[in-house]
């Protein structure tokens, strides 16, 4: 008779078990049995999954409630899937399709895989910090009473032991530690082994000290239950067995018992005897893999003890726990053939064909066991249904002003927001890396404070010291002060940006930062934008036109970024009315079930705005550009302009019309939009659709053979794309090189921004070609 299942521990062994089969499985399904038409390598990563199978089943089924969130290490997704096809949440066929069209990702991830996937992973180290900002969010919507206490969660990232190399994970913690960050918990695999092999034994020591000292608690699981039982009883094993070094102990793990048992006796000698007469080579190779992270008693108890500190958990674990490859420093993206696996199967206690069954091997009254905690988990089952849609965006005003930057009105609009109050206003959550004054969010936070947990007085303020801004801070405010960081600003963006999905309640975020910046956390930009978080990044200033505050400020490439990266809509306004109305789109594209986020190239340079005559601009405006100056049917050349130089193109127009007959101005204020559009449009006639996309309605105003001159203060990339579209010439004006220091004047003239230079681009156009 079986003997029946007391203790959870004893079903979690089985499930720990069950997942170290599954994942493997569905990695060698893809692999070896799924029919390959093209050959290319499917891939997978058995021995990342194996390593913490144990950890995930101690989290999953008896540690995690309903609302905790979780950052699974990317090559641990496998075992995610597993998890919820355990629950019946995961479907067969997903699992049989790993890495396919349309089947279970590679890599966690929020928006494609059917399970409820709380951050997507990938890029190391990006899901480890965005759990801090996570928590961070949840503070500030309890504090601002937008959630309850009651519905707080951990956060909880999954971490592999070399991605602690990145440097975005100490940034996150710097600015966790100002911020008195608290419901984590990130739980290290050390399985001491990185992709190229193992890792150096040194650092390791240093990571809880830098933990500590950003006001970490640290655990460490070194050993399970046994494994600490038996060092214990023998003090010279226990101190060999310390100071054995990463790759060697890796190396005795992959070689197993005869190995362990060689190495003792030649290092230990007598020492060691009674201890070797007790263990055969299998139950030496057993009880050296019992290490802290592979032991149940070891993680739960760990787990059960853990409060809203944030813990650092070092669990020891072995890459490729109980796979044939365990412990071999190769083994980061090794397969099991066919062979291994069926030798797996038969050990594991699965019949053949029978490889998919979810409780495959567990009889009687284990199954019942193990069913009961099964259904007892509270972790959440099913997909979150995202919100959208409920918060009304008010009409924005465009700020009063002959002359402005873009810069400054957009400090005024948020201002006026602000004062005007409402929804939207008190959704809106800024934040910037250190250059909150300097980007003119200073009138929004003079408004509406600094947000922290706990209060922050406003020392020079209470002395009485002039300052034109406030600068303390509450649990009511609304600006989240980052220090200079800007993976931190992405990573806060994209956290804040998902606070619909994780909270069910949504935030209007607002980021700022110099424009070339944005290249400092590209990568963490990126990340945001693959969750399908939703902000403005208002970036400014940008381009050379910062003109005397140097070279090193410059921007040159953000629209190209911006033109290739999904995810956010770049809007380039040269007047304060286009920036209104494109704040008051990307607001609207928060909250949009089909939306995006937004990014705004800004500048510093005041310039004459315009006169409208009616609204027409608008619609143009907010779909990537709109003619500012008509062109005639018969003209032979356009000015194409885009952001800040749009007074140098105003006033070559006006120079040249005389000359040019039917000389027209086209504003650019998106080039991402109208490229979007381009081969959307292109992608619908291929599907039998006829749609002419809205930069070729702007282009299709001129004569076929008209020449166009183009000019941003920005790589000429840009914008030279336009002369595709219907196979124009085109003078493409930029900038090409770094910038220097200088006036407007000087730096136009040098870089070829300026009416000569347009002027002499237009009549190179019109000679003969
Ligand atoms: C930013 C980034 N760089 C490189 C990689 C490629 N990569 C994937 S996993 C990995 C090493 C992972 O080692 P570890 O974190 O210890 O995880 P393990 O598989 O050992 O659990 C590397 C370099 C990546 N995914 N992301
Ligand atoms: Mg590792």
């Amino acid at each position: 008779m079986l003997k029946p299942i007391t203790t959870d521990i004893e079903a979690l062994k089985i499930i720990d078990e069950r997942l170290r089969w599954l994942s493997a499985w569905t990695i060698h399904h893809a692999n070896h049995v799924r029919d390959n038409d093209d050959g290319l390598k499917v891939g997978g990563h058995q021995a990342s999954c194996a390593s913490m199978t144990a950890i995930m089943a101690a989290l999953y089924f008896h540690a995690l409630g309903p609302n905790d969130r979780v950052a699974v290490k990317p090559h641990a997704g496998p075992v995610l899937h597993a998890i919820h096809y355990l629950l019946g949440s995961q479907s067969r066929e997903a699992l049989e399709n790993f890495r396919g069209f349309g089947g279970a990702q590679s890599y966690p991830s929020r928006t494609k895989d059917r399970i409820p996937v709380d951050f997507s992973t990938g890029s190391v180290g990006l899901g480890v910090a965005i759990t801090l900002f996570a928590s961070l969010v949840q503070d500030y919507l309890t504090a601002h009473g937008r959630m309850d206490e009651a519905d707080r969660g951990r956060f909880v990232a999954l971490i592999g032991d070399a991605e602690l190399d990145e440097g975005n994970i100490y940034e996150a913690i710097i600015e966790g530690a100002k911020h008195d960050v608290r419901n984590l918990w990130w739980i290290v695999d050390y399985n001491r082994q990185s992709l190229d092999a193992t890792s150096a034994d040194r650092m390791f020591e240093r990571f809880d000290e830098i933990f500590k000292s950003c006001g970490w608690r640290v655990v460490e699981l070194r050993y399970g239950k046994k494994l600490k039982d038996a060092l214990g009883k023998h003090p010279a094993l226990e101190d060999w067995f310390e100071t054995l070094p990463n790759a060697e102990l890796s190396a005795l793990h992959y070689q197993g018992g005869t190995a362990w048992r060689a190495r003792i006796e030649t290092e230990l000698g007598k020492k060691a005897g009674s201890f070797l007469k007790d263990h055969d080579d299998e139950a030496l190779a057993a009880l050296f893999a019992d290490l802290g992270g592979h032991c149940m008693e070891s993680l739960v108890e760990a787990f059960d003890a853990a409060d809203d500190v944030p813990t650092l958990f070092i669990a020891w674990t072995i890459k490729g726990f109980g796979l044939p490859f365990a412990g071999h420093k190769d083994n980061h993206a090794g397969l099991m053939n066919p062979t291994q696996l069926a030798a797996l199967r038969e050990r594991m206690g699965v019949r053949e064909g029978q490889e998919w069954e979810p409780l495959e091997g567990v009889g009687g009254n284990a199954r019942t066991g193990v069913e009961a905690l099964i259904d007892r988990t509270r972790i959440a089952r099913d997909k979150r249904a995202r919100s959208f849609g409920t918060i009304a965006v008010p009409a924005i005003p465009t700020p009063a002003g002959d002359e402005q930057s873009t810069q400054a009105a957009f400090g005024r609009i948020l201002l006026d927001l602000s004062k005007a109050g409402g929804d939207l206003a008190d959704r809106i959550v800024t934040t910037s890396p250190d250059v909150t004054v300097s980007t003119n969010l200073g009138a929004w936070v003079n408004q509406r404070g600094l947000f922290r947990r706990g209060e922050m007085a406003d020392v020079f303020a209470q002395a009485k010291i002039a300052s034109a801004q406030k600068w303390g801070a509450s649990n009511k405010g609304q600006h989240i002060e980052l220090g200079i960081a800007e993976s931190n600003l992405f990573l806060m963006l994209a956290a804040a940006g998902l606070s619909g999905d994780l909270f069910g309640t949504r935030l209007f975020p607002i980021g700022t930062l110099y424009d070339p910046f944005i290249a400092r956390g590209l990568d963490s930009l990126n990340y945001a934008c693959y969750q399908d978080a939703r902000f403005l990044l208002v970036a400014t200033p940008s381009g050379i036109t910062l003109g005397p505050e140097g070279g090193a400020h410059q921007s040159i490439n953000p629209p190209l970024i911006a033109l290739g990266q999904p995810g956010l809509r770049h809007y380039e306004p040269a007047y304060a009315d286009e920036l209104a109305a494109m704040m008051h789109e990307g607001f609207r594209l928060i909250d949009d079930p089909d939306g995006e986020s937004t990014y705004l190239r800004l500048s510093t340079r005041s310039v004459q705005q315009i006169e409208r005559t009616d609204d027409a601009w608008r619609a143009g405006a907010l779909a990537g550009g709109y003619w500012l100056r008509e062109p005639g049917a018969d003209a032979e050349a356009a000015v194409v302009a885009m952001g800040a130089v749009m007074p140098e193109a105003l006033a070559a127009w006006d120079e040249l019309r005389a000359d040019v007959p039917g000389l027209g101005l086209l504003a650019i204020t998106s080039p991402d939009l109208l490229h979007r559009g381009w081969t959307a449009g292109q992608a619908a006639r291929w599907s039998g659709q006829r749609n002419a996309s809205h930069v070729e309605q702007l282009l299709s105003r001129l004569a076929p053979g008209a020449g166009l001159v183009t000019l941003a203060d920005a790589a000429p990339a840009s914008l030279s794309w336009l002369g595709g579209v219907r196979g124009q010439r085109v003078a493409p004006l930029g900038v090409e090189k770094f910038g220097q220091t200088g006036s407007l004047a000087d730096l136009y003239a040098a870089y070829r921004l300026d009416g000569d230079a347009i002027t002499e681009a237009v009549a190179e156009l019109l000679l003969p070609a």
